[in-house]
């Protein structure tokens, strides 16, 4: 029994399910998805469906709220939100979903998002979208800091944190980026594994799957 996380698929379907093939995905398996399903690549509703299909057929799918589904429920009826929302990559979600406005959008799709979980604790891993605030007691009580912190690394509570590691998205880091955070992963604590599928540049372009228990990672280079 493997226990994978894969973040920021960005309607990258094809691209996620080559790398669940890769992984040889098995029912006995659990999978955890760090958020952001939707929004920039090429089919945002393929992926939720696909992810519900896996879900019906018994797979153990766990899904985090990312920052672009919070954005998508934020735009509706807000105009500012909206705008936003469509700059970062919505106009290729609303495209998926072949309606042209956000409240267009199957409301069985809105209420998922909204029901999405903003972090989970499995062994000794914490796995959220984007991060954690520490300037809090609680860290795990900050929703908006685990959809859209960056930057936090030099404020970790190790004290708060003891033994366990967060696992996070949201940040794309080039692959030798991530390998390096790899390599420090148990003084450090921390582990980014967005490699950016949706982007062409140098060091980006790939999902990385990580499994939690052998801790080990598996690439898929965008499939268009
Ligand atoms: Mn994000």
């Amino acid at each position: 029994m493997k226990k994978y996380c894969i973040t920021d698929i960005h309607g990258c379907l094809k691209t996620f399910k080559s790398l669940l093939e890769k992984i040889e995905f098995s029912l006995n398996d659990e999978l955890y998805l760090l958020g952001d399903y939707i929004d920039r690549g090429p089919d945002s509703k393929g992926v939720i469906d696909y992810i519900w299909q896996l879900q019906k057929e018994g797979y153990a799918v766990n899904c985090l709220k990312g920052n672009h589904e919070s954005q998508l429920l934020k735009s509706i009826g807000n105009k500012d939100d909206e705008a936003a929302w469509l700059y970062w990559g919505g106009k290729q979600t609303l495209r998926s979903f072949s309606v042209q406005s956000v409240d267009l959008i199957d409301e069985k799709y809105l209420q998922w998002f909204d029901s999405l979980a903003y972090s989970f604790e499995v062994d000794e891993y914490i796995l959220v979208h984007a991060g954690l605030n520490f300037e809090i007691e609680n860290p795990l009580e900050d929703n908006y800091a685990m959809m859209w912190a960056r930057g936090y690394y030099e404020s970790i509570n190790y004290k708060w944190l003891g033994e366990r590691v967060i696992i996070h998205g949201h940040t794309p880091l080039t692959k030798s980026v991530i390998e390096e955070q790899f390599a420090n992963l148990s003084n450090n604590k921390y582990f980014d594994i967005d490699n950016g599928c949706v982007y062409k540049r140098d060091g980006l372009g790939s999902l990385c799957c990580f499994e939690l228990k052998e801790r080990k990672m598996t690439w898929q280079s965008f499939c268009s």
